[in-house]
């Protein structure tokens, strides 16, 4: 790390928790100290020494387009012109609104919020409100954000800094979230039919406890149980939507849940989420309903600038192939690499989603990604950094390519990869 890197880190462990404002962005698991950043730019990062990268974190997920896209830059300054915030309706989200829906069509109606916590709270909260029942289940290693009711087995940051749960989440909230394994669908069908549960909620591309898809029909039989019982599935796409596929792993896999969250990529780098389903249940919401959920910057108009403009470059022909070359060239560069030098790997992508779990098995859950060796991801990890390659820094974590990373950045990485797995 960089003398100005160090000595920022410095003061900021002075006056913010562990120097950092998400606990994911210390480098605690990988043993090192968090790069600061002073500008990106398309595929690349600048530290604060002057050092570039190429930037597999993407601020963990939204710049699909690259850093500082002209377009959206431009979006982003048309829209402060005309004032920065309203707390009253615009026609601007309107639009975006109609652009999500017609995006994500199981969404008859959406909510803008302006974080991925909130998104995936909220639409608890209505399925709760609509089933009036209690009980939700999710995924162990599932992340969806720090609510209290949601932060029971979670992934992310959670599973890097190796925690069950969080302190401060009462007995009587964590009761009621119910944990069963990823792919396990006997076990998802057992739960379910023991009664009492508003909602199911998945990533329906794990991408918290690393990138980990759904077997072949697991998708689908999440579906048939809940649909069975009156269950609400809520499809937590904060960081698939518009990542995977346009509209999404539902369009993708071909499922339709009941309500969906959004985050990141919506809102093109700067802060909006939104969550969303079918009208019945979105008919609980306040004020249509009596299911609370406000926000004083909900829709801002920076924001939903930013992620229209996203969305709309997206949409051009091409995008998604574009997206799906490069994820696979990168993942199936690295899968080689590893083979070539004998070092045990096991590479998973979905579209431009990405993870390399440094273990001899296959990895289907997150009792599986925990077997990797940790201590040689941090090898593997330091190795990279040091040759100008930003990737998460956590076996536990996802990386994502964008459409500004091209053959050169890839082909930078893969040699990069060359000399680190050597040694590794
Ligand atoms: P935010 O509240 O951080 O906007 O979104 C929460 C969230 C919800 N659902 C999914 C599937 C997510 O991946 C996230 C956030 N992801 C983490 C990284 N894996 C964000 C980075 C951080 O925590 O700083």
């Amino acid at each position: 790390m960089g003398k100005r890197s160090a000595e920022l880190f410095e003061r900021a462990r002075r006056v913010i928790p562990g120097g950092v404002n998400s606990p994911v962005r210390a480098f605690k698991s990988v043993g090192g100290e968090p790069l600061f950043i002073a500008r990106g730019s398309g595929a690349s990062l600048w530290d604060v020494d002057g050092k570039e990268y190429v930037d597999y974190v993407g601020s963990w997920g939204p710049l699909i387009l690259g850093h500082g896209h002209p377009e959206v830059l431009e979006a982003i300054l048309r829209a402060a012109a005309d004032g920065t915030s309203f707390g009253a309706p615009t026609e601007r989200e309107v639009v975006f609104a109609e652009l999500l829906c017609r995006g994500v069509p199981s969404m008859a109606k959406v909510r803008l919020v302006s974080s991925g916590t909130e998104a995936t709270m909220s639409a608890l909260r209505a399925a709760r409100g609509f089933t009036g029942r209690d009980k939700v289940v999710k995924i162990d290693g599932g992340y969806h954000g720090h609510a209290d009711c949601l932060l029971v087995d979670a992934g992310s940051g959670v599973a890097t800094l190796g925690i069950p749960g969080s302190a401060g989440v009462t007995e009587g909230t964590a009761k009621d979230t119910l944990v069963v394994a990823w792919n396990d669908l006997a076990a998802m069908q057992q739960v379910v039919e023991r009664g009492n549960v508003a909602a199911v909620i998945v990533e329906p591309v794990c991408g918290n406890m690393g990138c980990v898809p759904p077997r072949p029909g697991y998708l689908e039989g999440l579906r048939e149980v809940t649909a069975r019982h009156g269950t609400v599935l809520i499809f937590d796409e904060v960081m698939t939507g518009f990542r995977v596929a346009w509209g999404g792993a539902q369009a993708r896999y071909g499922i339709v849940p009941d309500m969906t969250c959004l985050g990141k990529i919506v809102g093109g780098g700067l802060p909006a989420a939104a969550y969303g389903g079918r009208a019945e249940i979105m008919a609980c919401i306040a004020p249509d309903g009596p299911v609370y959920q406000a926000g004083t910057l909900s829709g801002n108009p920076l924001a939903v600038a930013a992620g229209q403009k996203t969305l709309e470059i997206l949409q051009r022909p091409g995008t998604y192939e574009q997206l799906e070359a490069t994820g696979a060239r990168l993942g199936e560069g690295l899968r080689e690499v590893a083979r070539f030098y004998g070092v045990p790997f096991f590479g998973t992508r979905v579209g431009a989603m990405f993870t390399g779990f440094f273990t001899d098995g296959e990895v289907w859950d997150y009792a599986g990604a925990k077997r990797s060796d940790t201590r040689r991801f941090a090898a593997w990890f330091a190795g990279m950094l040091e040759r100008g390659i930003y990737l998460a820094p956590s076996q536990f974590e996802a990386g994502f390519v964008s459409l500004a990373h091209g053959d050169r950045a890839i082909d930078r990485t893969l040699d990069a990869a060359r000399a680190v797995m050597k040694t590794l």
